[in-house]
């Protein structure tokens, strides 16, 4: 069995990042089991992330019963995608000559051998049986011996149990461990096997010098992003087999065409969608309840200026299938977010900030969407002493905190430190009390950070 190809998105994940993913998975396994011809294993794709769970994308998934995507830290080879499944086993106390039909009738070079109780024990392999019967000829050394002497001793050994012979000092390891360490490890000690124990130690697999003649990568599908900087370590490493995208084209590169959908559309989640529909799946709803959540938060109920008709006909087709008010089932999904008078100050302000450099200082926009812009400016002198901390702390020029109103489609301008440099970019009048409310303000990408850059 190939290992699974491993469906990710971004670092520091948002609700689109793991939704995508994890829609995108679904996807890509619906069309393997499809296309693969007879008596052929189909691909196995699964949904992975690097990093918590924001609150709404928790909500969702529990919601409607979807477990999370695994957490994966890195996309280096493992020593799971060249370990050999399932090792045969024997136990100490089998007879020497048990082993060796084993050994023959399965044509392999090495049986795991177990305690009672199944976990591991030694290895025994055709080489240690060498050995012994090598040994054997040791008897003619001895004085007076004859050759009945060492078949004597050589048909006594068939009797011996494995565990006389058996090895018991070889390298374990573990399923997730890095290869490359694993092979340093494997060519440093003298013997040519190492079998891999689960957390029980019971062994799971078994590694050889041949199994790592040849490096693998790991397969992995991108959504959400494609550059480096934002993927998994180890992504060099990796063999990038799609992307799934609506951000700007960086500097993930790859040895082989593949095929990589970048669209200019309000979420990750649009286009998986769409993929769907291109092939003619029916999408059913709690994959449907996934993709739209992470359609509405990305493009913030459609209200964000990066949103398009696509989303919006994405939108009318995902509620369709739901059977829902998109509008309120989007409220819903914000909802999950949990309310903002007990959130964590940084979390409220700094959950989603980004820096920004103007050659002579480097200004922090943070954004805080909310449905209750009241509740957020009932926290204001706690927002503007923790935004004076930043300034302190990063020695940042000006901190300007977005408090967006999804439903007033607007955003309150909270401003700290060098307030000059918002105030000119805008035309406004910032102070250090109450804010400035801008109508229509939704995107810090499209409408705040260019025109303080261009300022
Ligand atoms: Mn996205």
């Amino acid at each position: 069995m190939p290992s699974p190809i491993i469906v990710v998105g971004h670092k520091n994940p948002d609700n689109d990042a793991i939704s995508a993913a994890i829609g995108y998975a679904w996807l890509k396994n619906e069309l393997a089991v499809r296309e693969a011809r007879d008596g052929e294993e189909p691909d196995v794709y699964v949904p992975a992330r690097l990093g918590p769970l924001p609150r709404e994308t928790a909500g969702v998934l529990d919601k409607w019963g979807i477990e999370p995507p695994m957490v994966i830290n890195n996309l280096f080879a493992r020593v799971s995608d060249v370990m050999t499944r399932d090792p045969l086993t024997v136990s100490a106390g089998c007879k020497i000559i048990e082993a060796g039909r084993a050994l023959r009738k399965h044509n392999i070079q090495a049986l795991v051998v177990t305690n009672e109780d199944g976990t591991y024990k030694g290895l025994i392999s055709t080489r240690m049986i060498a050995n012994r019967y090598i040994s054997a000829t040791d008897v003619l050394e001895t004085e007076g011996a004859s050759e009945m002497a060492v078949a004597a001793d050589l048909i006594a050994s068939l009797d011996q149990t494995v565990d006389t012979v058996m090895e018991s000092q070889i390298l374990t390891l573990d399923k997730d461990d890095k290869l490359d360490e694993a092979v340093a490890d494997l060519m440093n000690q003298p013997f040519r096997e190492a079998v891999v124990l689960d957390e029980d130690n019971v062994p799971i697999g078994i590694v050889t010098r041949s199994d790592i003649a040849v490096h693998p990568h790991r397969k992995v599908v991108l959504v959400d992003h494609n550059e480096v900087s934002q993927a998994a370590a180890g992504i060099e490493d990796a063999e990038v087999v799609e992307i799934i995208d609506h951000h700007r084209i960086a500097d993930v590169s790859t040895v082989y065409p593949i095929k990589f959908v970048n669209m200019p559309v309000g979420s990750s989640a649009t286009i998986v969608t769409l993929e769907a529909q291109r092939y003619g799946v029916d999408i059913p709803k709690p994959i449907a309840a996934v993709l739209l959540s992470a359609v509405m938060t990305d493009t913030v109920v459609l209200k964000s200026p990066t949103a398009t008709r696509t989303d919006e006909r994405v939108v009318d087709y995902l509620s369709g299938i739901l059977g829902v008010d998109p509008l309120e089932f989007g409220m819903e999904v914000f909802s999950f977010r949990g309310g903002d008078d007990d959130m964590p100050i940084d979390k409220l302000v700094c959950a989603d900030s980004k820096e920004f450099d103007l050659g002579d200082g480097t200004v922090l926009i943070a954004q805080h969407e909310t449905t209750n812009l009241e509740a957020v400016m009932s926290r204001e002198g706690e927002m503007r002493e923790y935004m004076r901390g930043l300034i302190e702390t990063h020695g940042y020029a000006c901190v300007l905190l977005m408090v967006t109103d999804i439903i007033a489609e607007g955003s309150q301008f909270l401003c700290e430190g060098n307030r000059r440099i918002v105030n000119r970019a805008f035309g406004i009048e910032c102070t250090g009390e109450g804010g400035v409310w801008m109508p229509g303000v939704l995107s810090r990408k499209k409408q705040v950070a260019s025109r303080i850059l261009e300022a």
